[in-house]
């Protein structure tokens, strides 16, 4: 049976989707290769990635973004890396970037498919050799093929994505993906310059013992949180947090335990993006049986009003993320 065959022993990625192919909700072959090309690019920005303490492509570029940070030399590369594969494979008509203020409308309009991407998350991390991470939300358009893009193609809630994943660039670099399937997870094999199925149907614990949230802000929570983070440490969970949220996140999937990064002074809404942030996450964790909340609803059912919205996230474990959620309630 070809599902069987996809789990055994050395499966590469390209593989792995071939085999899946009846998994993707349009089986036209498009959204295959869209990952391909994803996944082609991802290989790219990890030679870069590996060479940032060498080459001098560390360090701040000098320019700022839209959020207001200054922007790494190695952001600016992984966006044009990105948005070169996006734009070159043909398959893609918007693409909706961390790095770029308004959407790249590519003037393609047979693409069939959105893409929303944060190119370098957790760049603040490139300097002192920490985990890095890709992430990505890819959309059906919601006009016709063949017309002009619109807000309403750019516009979706989380629960349209078609398939979202993460390339984590840590101590191995990996891929973990969805189509709405089940998430599975390949690792680099750097020599065959191949991604290799490591982790099949990947399972998020429903209950765990680790928390990741930036304590530092602890005042400027909701009284919920505190009061959650609080229980916490009376059931002396382990307090792990790297600030990078791949990397957190990818942690917290495989030993169980919540992710939260919860409204503050300075961030009203949180700090993660809806479109290229939570979305993709909250799709990967619920299909490893997870969840993912801005404290009352589910992040996937929130309807964007804003390219770079921000969200309060909750996520992880489901019984966790429970948890936290009633106690915010119990707050309010
Ligand atoms: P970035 O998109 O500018 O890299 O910011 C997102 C990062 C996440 O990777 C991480 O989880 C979070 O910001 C950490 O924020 P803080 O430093 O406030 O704890
Ligand atoms: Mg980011």
């Amino acid at each position: 049976d070809q599902s069987n065959l996809a789990y055994s022993v050395g499966v590469t990625l390209d593989r792995f989707i071939k085999l899946k192919q009846s998994d993707f909700p349009f089986a036209s072959g498009e959204l295959s290769q869209l990952l391909r090309d994803i996944a082609l690019a991802a290989k790219i920005v990890n030679r870069e990635t590996n060479r940032a303490g060498l080459s001098n492509i560390g360090g701040a570029f000098g320019q700022t973004n839209v959020q207001g940070e200054e922007q790494q030399k190695l952001d600016v590369i992984a966006n044009i890396r990105f948005m070169r594969a996006l734009s070159k494979g043909g398959e893609v008509c918007a693409i909706v970037s961390e790095e770029e203020d308004e959407v790249i409308d590519l003037q393609n309009n047979s693409g069939k498919y959105v893409v929303a991407i944060d190119p370098l998350d957790g760049s603040s991390n490139i300097d002192v050799n920490i985990s890095i991470g890709t992430i990505f939300s890819i959309y059906r358009r919601k006009t016709p093929v063949g017309s002009p893009v619109t807000t309403a193609d750019i516009m979706q809630p989380g629960n349209q994505q078609v398939a979202a994943g993460y390339v984590l660039y840590g101590s191995s670099t990996m891929l973990v993906y969805t189509t709405g399937f089940g998430t599975n997870g390949f690792t680099y094999e750097s020599s065959l310059g191949e991604f290799f199925l490591s982790h099949p149907n990947m399972q998020a614990p429903e209950n765990g013992a680790m928390y990741s949230i930036n304590e530092g802000l602890e005042y400027e929570w909701p009284a919920g949180v505190q009061s959650y983070v609080k229980s916490c440490k009376e059931r002396k969970f382990q307090s792990r947090y790297i600030g990078s949220l791949v990397a957190d996140f990818h942690r917290n999937l495989l030993k169980g335990g919540i992710y939260l990064y919860p409204a503050t002074l300075k961030n009203p809404s949180g700090k993660l993006r809806l479109l290229y942030e939570a979305n993709a996450l909250a799709f990967i964790i619920e299909q490893a049986g997870g969840k993912a909340s801005d404290g009352s609803r589910r992040i996937m059912d929130i309807q964007p009003e804003s390219l770079h919205q921000r969200t309060p996230l909750l996520i992880g474990s489901v019984e966790l993320v429970e948890d936290a959620e009633e106690m915010i309630r119990n707050a309010e």
